[in-house]
């Protein structure tokens, strides 16, 4: 019976000592209606139309009506493109570091398993000597290289553990590469977070973790009374 107890009581320690240690560390879901920290041109900016969650998100595209459809367009008559940058972000030295976002994009592609696409989506990572990293992309292939498919809600999910203890830039780059067969609905980036585990415990999860130690030390002084 006290082995179970304290098996009982080392798992609600360990289980609270991990929740303790997962930690958002950046999130960005632009319900405020502001893209904090970014810096946009072209056509990129904060929208309401057609958000991957909630009421507001990232968007390239312009022309729209609010509301829950991708409607609008990237069709300026020229060539369009632009990248946002997001804030810098200080990644701390962790053994696990994800990021996850959502991205929709609706560009000029061909039809097929290999589609060609001439309106192209990339995210990319810069760090602080300005040397990227494409870590999503609907056009390129490669190890590392989340693919971002059309005409749906990409929930990606990016391990970011190579770059912590390092700070770090996100970039969301949209580029027609043409003036033609611009009239699609572009690109959405919304609900960008990214997680840790902190090596350093949390002062109320040591307190937990400390009262669970008195409590076995308790149990075991009743047994031996008992005894
Ligand atoms: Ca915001
Ligand atoms: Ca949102
Ligand atoms: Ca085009």
């Amino acid at each position: 019976m006290r082995k179970i107890v304290l098996l009982f009581c080392l798992a609600l320690c360990v289980g609270i000592w991990g929740q303790a240690h997962a930690g958002t560390i950046y999130m960005e879901d632009f319900e405020d209606g502001v893209a904090d920290g970014f810096t946009l041109n072209s056509l990129w900016h904060v929208t309401q139309n057609y958000p991957l969650g909630g009421s507001y998100a990232l968007g390239f595209v312009q022309g729209e009506t609010a509301g829950s459809t991708p409607n609008g367009n990237f069709d300026t008559g020229a060539t369009v493109f632009g990248t946002a940058y997001g804030p810098f972000i200080s990644l701390p030295s962790a053994p696990a570091i994800t990021l996850t976002l959502g991205v929709y994009n609706n560009g000029e592609h061909s039809a097929g398993t290999y589609p060609t696409y001439w309106d192209q989506f990339n995210l990319y990572l810069y760090d602080v000597t300005g040397a990227s990293t494409l870590l999503a992309s609907t056009s390129q292939q490669g190890v590392g290289i989340a693919p971002i498919y059309e005409e749906m809600i990409n929930n990606l999910t990016i391990n970011l553990t190579l770059f912590a203890g390092t700070d770090i830039q996100l970039a969301y780059s949209f580029n027609s590469g043409d003036s033609i067969g611009n009239g699609y609905p572009g690109t959405r980036v919304d609900t960008i977070s990214i997680t840790t585990g902190t090596v350093v415990p949390e002062p109320a999860s040591l307190l937990l973790l400390g009262s669970g130690l008195l409590g076995l030390a308790g149990i075991n002084f009743r047994k031996k009374g008992r005894g």
